[in-house]
């Protein structure tokens, strides 16, 4: 579809006046049949397209549905009867002169709409991301909201709607922009303080006030660092692995969670090599559980091998470990050592996987290091009537029987909320690595500022130094919102656009 209009864009017919340049459309809904399709226009030839479109000398009212018959700009046949809305600059989403069509959504009916925009001279089809790029260039939006917009559409559980929501909306942008006020009054102060000197026109002890502005914002982007990436979790999805001996249920369990036969299963240790991935909306948050070869020392098998050193790798790197045992075996332990309680065997089973590092364990108390779940699978295999695995972070299940798979599922999303946080418009969570760069380059240089605040007993302040700092503070501010950006983070960022948006 696309290559057609292409081919018609490039053939401009003559008949027509030629217009200046860069008016764009694209179909904005998705591709393929659907009851209804939206085609936007966006620029400075959008009234004169709207005009040739719809026959008339006329605009319609602006911001208003209007249902018109749909005409080709050369031959004047009617190709579709669709709503047409009207939204003249800069109130738009691009800030230019637009309009949107609401037509049925036939492949063919897209396809005659599109090319009789291609057959407008100066309308030429927008590129991937190009209607926000406008919008941004419009400062409609700033690029944190941009980044946001790209997330909801990208968004596949409720919690990363609506975090992607809140970012739209300007959640941080409104946070950042605050920061981004106090540190340029910080700026003008200090700069006032270095052209004037301390004469009467300048308030007595401005830079001590100045310092003070800067120690609570400085404090304030610490807590914003110190959020234990809660929105890149939820953004990226909380990445779970599972982890156990070979045969105590890996496989089977990652079939329940995801409800499909996605890994094989079989009695025979070491079924499973490769890791697999599937990815999960437990109560709204998004997981990506991983289902690993089961941790032995004893194969000799190179691919099993490898397929261990694949489960080590991916545990470093997880964020949620579902560590799974067998219920049969810890009762025969149990057996022979009546003695002992349930976190020795957990401290005995991890340094058996040489993944001793998860857990801290005396007789009394037991400690993760990372978000865990300990599970206990094959309930169905016998009676027990051992209370200590009524935990907060153990759980009896039976993958045979389904037993206990509720609560494990609400256990697992109980984890899911510690990790990712609720997204929320008072406290809202950065969510991009680019943003904590941006942070940390900032608060740096705010720390720089206060150091020579607190080093100079004389207050004899190296101000021409001070001043610097802020501005270094402020610019990383700056490429944040996106007042200094260059072509090529804009390309990065726009580059997750599709056509139409
Ligand atoms: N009785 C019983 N058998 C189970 C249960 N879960 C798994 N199994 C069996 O244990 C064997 C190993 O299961 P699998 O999921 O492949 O274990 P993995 O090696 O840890 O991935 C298979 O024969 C499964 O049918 C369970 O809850 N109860
Ligand atoms: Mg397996």
């Amino acid at each position: 579809m696309l290559n057609v209009c292409r081919t018609v864009c490039s053939q401009k017919l003559k008949t027509i006046r030629l217009f200046s340049s860069d008016t764009i459309f694209a179909l904005s809904s998705g591709h393929g049949k659907c009851g209804v399709a939206v085609i936007r226009v966006s620029g400075k030839n959008s009234p004169t397209a709207l005009k040739l479109l719809t026959d008339s000398n006329v605009l319609p009212k602006a911001r208003s549905a209007i249902l018109r018959r749909i005409k080709h700009p050369i031959s004047k046949e009617t190709l579709d009867r669709g709503l047409i809305l009207w939204f003249p600059g800069p109130k738009s989403f691009t800030g230019e002169d637009s309009f949107e069509l609401q037509v049925h959504g036939g492949i063919a009916v897209v396809n005659a709409i599109l090319n009789a925009l291609g057959s407008i001279p100066s309308l030429r089809l927008a590129e991937p991301g190009e209607f926000t790029r406008r919008a941004f260039h419009n400062a409609k939006l700033d690029l944190t909201e941009v980044e946001g917009l790209a997330d909801l559409l990208q968004a596949e559980t409720e919690l990363q709607r609506r975090q992607a929501y809140l970012q739209t909306e300007g959640s941080l942008s409104k946070l950042y922009n605050k920061w981004k006020k106090t540190l340029t009054n910080g700026v003008a102060h200090v700069e006032a303080h270095i052209d004037f000197g301390e004469t009467e026109t300048l308030e007595p002890h401005l830079i001590e006030h100045v310092a003070k502005d800067i120690h609570i914002l400085a404090r304030d982007i610490e807590q914003h660092l110190a959020d234990g990436r809660k929105g890149e979790i939820l953004r990226n999805g909380v990445k779970t692995v599972i982890l156990g001996e070979p045969n105590v249920g890996k496989s089977s369990l990652l079939n329940l969670l995801c409800e499909r036969p996605a890994a094989i299963v079989t009695p025979i240790e070491g079924t499973t090599r490769d890791v697999l991935e599937v990815t999960l909306n437990i109560h709204g948050y998004p997981l990506v559980l991983a289902d690993t070869a089961g941790l032995r020392s004893s194969t000799k098998d190179i691919i099993e091998k490898e397929g261990i050193e694949r489960a080590l790798k991916l545990y470093e790197k997880s964020n949620l470990v579902i560590l799974v045992v067998d219920m049969e075996k810890y009762r025969n332990w149990k057996r022979i050592h009546e003695e002992r309680g349930i976190n020795k065997y957990l401290k005995e089973y991890v340094d058996k996987l040489k993944i001793s590092n998860l857990i801290d364990a005396s007789d009394e108390n037991i400690s993760f290091t990372k978000q865990c779940l300990v599970v206990f699978n094959k309930s169905d295999l016998g009676q027990d009537e051992d209370a200590s695995i009524d935990e907060d972070h153990f759980v009896r299940i039976s993958c045979k029987t389904e037993d206990g798979v509720a609560k494990l599922t609400h256990m697992i999303s109980q984890k899911l909320r510690i990790l990712c946080g609720e997204p929320s418009e008072e406290h809202p969570s950065m969510n991009q690595l680019r943003h904590r760069q941006h942070l940390s380059d900032c608060l740096k240089s705010l720390q720089l500022f206060l150091d020579e605040v607190s080093s100079d007993d004389t207050k004899e302040y190296d101000l021409v130094i001070m001043a610097e700092y802020l501005r270094k503070s402020l610019r990383q501010l700056g490429k944040l919102v996106g007042n200094v950006t260059t072509d090529q983070l804009l390309n990065v960022i726009f580059k997750d656009f599709c056509i139409g948006k």
